[in-house]
């Protein structure tokens, strides 16, 4: 699967990409390929050609039937992705993933009726002490504001829930993002760009 060229990278890190089932994990992964460079053109699971889930099966139930194995080199480091698949009945697969991996990245929707498909996951992650991070997809479709979606997800979660970074929106499409810990805007380009006062008025109304 994807691999990007360039120089060795300076260390490898394992992360898992779990969440309900067909939350976008294998959209986020082929999302992450592109980004990177390890591919050249992000395909989409409606046109049946991303880099996971591409076996018959998967492509033929419109699901991952099995882990997607992925590497990408950024910023110099090594990363490789285990893209679980979220259906119940390959649970042990993703359970497997978590003990090779050094943190999670939960992908979640901003839909109240999956938080508890979420709070087993989560607790899972927690039981077994894996850092993880939650990414808030579909936010396209989401009709609740950031502000209103972390405390809607939060008894997901035993631990708070903090919000990290804020989506910029451009026209209804998400352009960038503002990392509130670092105060900095990254844009859709991956470059880390002065935050304008206009951006930072938005973060306050959000808070
Ligand atoms: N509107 C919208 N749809 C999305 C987004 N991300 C993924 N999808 C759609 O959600 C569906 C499931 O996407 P997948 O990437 O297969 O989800 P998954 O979590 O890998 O699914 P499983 O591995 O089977 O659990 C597909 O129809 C995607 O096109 C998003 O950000 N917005
Ligand atoms: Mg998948």
């Amino acid at each position: 699967m994807g691999q990007a060229q360039g120089q060795p990278a300076r260390s490898a890190r394992c992360i898992a990409l779990v969440g309900p089932y067909l939350s976008g994990k294998t959209t986020l992964l082929e999302a992450i390929l592109a980004r990177t460079g390890a591919i050249g053109r992000q395909g989409t699971m409606t046109a049946k050609n991303t880099v996971g889930d591409a076996s018959d099966e998967a492509r033929h139930h419109g699901m991952s039937v099995e882990i997607n194995v992925a590497t990408v080199d950024f910023l110099g480091d090594s990363y490789t992705f285990l893209d679980c698949p979220g259906s119940i009945e390959f649970q042990a697969d993703a359970a497997n993933a978590l003990t090779a991996c050094d943190a999670a990245i939960v992908v979640c929707e901003p839909d109240e009726k999956k938080v508890p498909a979420l709070q087993l996951i989560l607790k899972q992650l927690e039981d077994r002490g894996i850092p993880h991070f939650l990414f808030i997809n579909k936010i396209d479709k989401a009709e609740a504001r950031i502000r209103d979606i972390v405390p809607m997800l939060q008894p997901a979660s035993t631990k708070p829930l903090v919000l990290r970074q804020v989506p910029i929106w451009e026209n209804d499409i998400v352009t960038g993002f503002i990392d509130l810990a670092l105060e900095r805007e990254i844009d859709e380009a991956g470059d880390d760009i002065v935050l304008p006062d206009r951006h930072l008025a938005q973060h306050q109304r959000l808070g």
